[in-house]
């Protein structure tokens, strides 16, 4: 890897203008594909440049009108979120030459991505999502002395897409098991810290509660090709339902640990905190998602007749139940039907309610339950750092059909 250590911090971390950039993109409440495209940081510069509002290089949001009715989240247009720098393309000269180590089991050891191709290989469609989406939502209700700081994500910090790989639970098998007393399992990424600063500060360590054993992936594959560096290759960890945060990119560790990670990721950020306490240890770690819905067409202004109202809800650890659509902003619904395929309780579904619109001003909305009974609240309890949010409110569309 890269052996120029010369950029700071700050670099390292991604610029400064990102709350000014921002700002100005949030402004209107949905930026759409339409708008001129900016250019895209070097390493995503394969992505289509029309599909994506460049909050800055390491958080580029996925448009609302570009979620489209077929399910699975092309690769080219997804959602990027880097904590930091994101490695240099020489991470997947050699893909199969990819070491990780292996620890909290009987026989610790360090395998290549080669040796995890022959040890078993599954396919799974997950929903990436960042645990920030919707901050911007709480970001509009701020009252004026409150303040929050973050990506200020509409809906676009998401996608729904597709995994290859080994399950873990078979490569910790293979070596001998779990070691007795240990309750997570911690992926490490594996950006290279620059010299002189702390690596506890930065390095993407994440913990998650080791009942996911169950279903963790480690995964070199994404809608059918190789990972690529964006998003984790060449070897990811993909611990399904939950936020995008605990999906570690570039895993070089996997280990079963007693304790959660130190790691500043895990202790103090991605933690539910109030807006006036320090986020640490204490606070509930940001994992599993919740149930959630939102539109996706239409989002602008239409002739009066028969339109298919479109989105999309996920169950976030579980299967869903239903959707129910608004058309006057939450005062009357009705049940929206399900369509297309059910990848299983990780991934979303697609649900459309056709409806006839005289001219008027609509806001639409949904309401997803899950088959736990779990319903899309309102709106979602403010925290400190904005992640989260699952309100129906949020994400209404407000259009006048004439
Ligand atoms: N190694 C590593 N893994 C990471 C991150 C990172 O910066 N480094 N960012 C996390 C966050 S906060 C999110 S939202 C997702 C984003 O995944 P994507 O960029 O593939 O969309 O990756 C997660 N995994
Ligand atoms: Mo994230």
């Amino acid at each position: 890897m890269g052996k120029d250590l010369s950029f700071g911090r700050r670099e390292f971390l991604g610029a400064g203008l990102t709350a000014v950039a921002a700002a100005s993109v949030g402004s209107s409440s949905e930026v759409l594909a339409q708008q001129p495209a900016k250019p895209l940081p070097a390493y995503v510069g394969w992505k289509d440049p029309n599909a994506l509002i460049i909050h800055s290089d390491q958080t580029l949001e996925m448009k609302r009108d570009l979620f489209g009715s077929s399910l699975i989240t092309p690769e080219d247009r997804l959602f990027v979120r880097n904590n930091v720098k994101a490695p240099p393309d020489s991470i997947v000269a050699d893909r199969d030459g990819w070491r990780v180590e292996f620890a909290g089991v009987k026989e610790p050891k360090t395998l290549t991505l080669g040796d995890l191709k022959r040890m078993g290989v599954v396919t799974l469609a997950t929903v990436l999502q960042c645990s920030g989406n919707g901050r911007k939502y709480f970001m509009d209700k701020l009252s004026g002395d409150q303040k929050m700081s973050g990506t200020p994500w509409t809906v676009g910090a998401s996608g729904c897409v597709i995994w290859s790989g080994v399950p873990l639970k078979t490569v910790i098998a293979a070596l001998g098991g779990q070691v007795t007393g240990v309750k997570y399992i911690t992926g490490t990424g594996g950006e290279e810290i620059p010299a002189g600063l702390n690596p506890k500060d930065l390095i993407v360590e994440r913990s998650v509660p080791l009942k996911n054993l169950d279903h963790v992936i480690l995964a070199w594959e994404m809608n059918g090709k190789p990972l690529s560096v964006a998003h984790g290759g060449p070897l990811r960890m993909i611990v399904p339902g939950y936020s995008g945060v605990n999906n570690v990119k570039y895993v070089k560790t996997v280990a079963l640990t007693v304790a959660q990670t130190d790691a500043r990721i895990q202790s103090t950020n991605y933690r539910y905190h109030s807006m006036t306490e320090k986020p640490s240890p204490d606070h509930p770690a940001v994992w599993e998602q919740p149930v959630k819905s939102w539109i996706t067409s239409p989002l602008t202004d239409k002739k009066a007749g028969q339109v298919q109202v479109t989105g999309l809800a996920l169950g976030g650890m579980n299967e869903l139940a239903r959707v129910d659509v608004s058309l006057d902003g939450g005062k009357t619904w009705k049940e929206a039907k399900f369509v297309g395929p059910d990848l299983g309780r990780f991934a979303w579904r697609l649900f459309v309610l056709p409806a006839v619109m005289p001219p008027g001003e609509y806001t639409l909305v949904s309401r997803a339950r899950d088959a736990k009974g779990n319903v899309q609240p309102e709106d979602s309890p403010l925290n400190g750092s904005g992640y989260g949010y699952n309100g129906w409110r949020g994400p209404a569309v407000k259009i006048m059909v004439a």
